[in-house]
């Protein structure tokens, strides 16, 4: 990775940062100069990010919460403010999947996605606003979907809770301007992770590689995007390079959405 000291001086704090998409943002924050608070449901995971982190000569800290959890998340941001010095970034990447149509999704799915996407945003931007507006550049980047954006067969709650997240980024565009925190969410298109493993499998009826060849053909890019592609988008809408960008509907989809 070549820094370029984008966050140099800053404090960013990542959910879900021991999965993919968050542990490339969190690296990614690093190198840039921030020190980062590693957020993961598992500590474990957590701490394998903050390993890479350590050995790419970046500064972090490993914090076990579960972002659906007002307390676990609360105290979370509280002590990565104190430990690193305040806050200036947030990256709510923390989400799940979901199964089904609303033909068939279970109710305990359903609730299970909007705790974790919708209401786990909720509260980390919450606990996270008394430091962020204390910063000078505050900024919170959420995290949806092309899912939010167009409808996917066989993600109802899914399509439901990303598509609530546009929305709740717009209030909180407009709410927290005054406060001097931008808020922006990133619209992804599919990035081979473990969460879309089973999306991929269930697509081609048992086959992931033919579940993956079905999928790639929507986009016209002709492949799925990296985990890195997505953080830098996340990198770019959390620097001061998007001063003047708040409430923006930014789609990181090799064209999926634009056909
Ligand atoms: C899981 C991720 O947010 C993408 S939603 C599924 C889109 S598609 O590539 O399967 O059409």
């Amino acid at each position: 990775m070549a820094p370029m000291n984008k966050l140099e001086g800053k404090v960013a704090l990542v959910t879900g940062a021991g999965g993919s998409i968050g542990r490339a943002a969190a690296r990614l924050f690093a190198a840039e100069g921030a020190s980062v608070a590693v957020v993961d449901i598992d500590m474990a995971a957590a701490e394998e990010t903050v390993g890479r982190i350590d050995q790419d000569g970046g500064n972090a800290l490993p914090l076990a919460a579960d972002v659906g959890s007002a307390d676990q998340i609360g105290s979370a941001v509280d002590q990565a403010a104190e430990v690193l010095g305040g806050l200036d970034l947030v990256y709510n990447n923390a989400g799940v999947g979901s199964r089904g149509s609303v033909a068939d999704a279970t109710e305990a799915d359903w609730d299970r996605c909007f705790d974790v996407n919708v209401k786990g945003t909720f509260l980390t931007s919450r606990a996270s606003i008394p430091y962020l507006r204390e910063s000078v550049g505050g900024s919170v980047v959420n995290q949806a979907s092309v899912a939010a954006l167009v409808g996917v067969a066989g993600m109802a709650a899914y399509g439901a809770a990303k598509g609530a997240l546009v929305a709740l980024t717009r209030s909180m565009a407009v709410d927290l301007a005054p406060l001097g925190i931008r808020v922006n969410v990133v619209c992804p298109g599919t990035v081979h992770t473990p969460l879309i493993e089973p999306l991929l499998r269930q697509r081609g009826k048992g086959d992931l590689e033919l579940g993956m060849k079905m999928t790639t053909v929507k986009y016209p890019i002709g492949r799925l995007g990296t985990p890195m592609e997505i953080a830098q988008a996340a990198l770019f809408l959390a620097s001061d390079d998007a001063s003047f960008i708040t409430g923006a509907v930014f789609t990181v989809d090799g064209g999926m959405t634009a056909q």
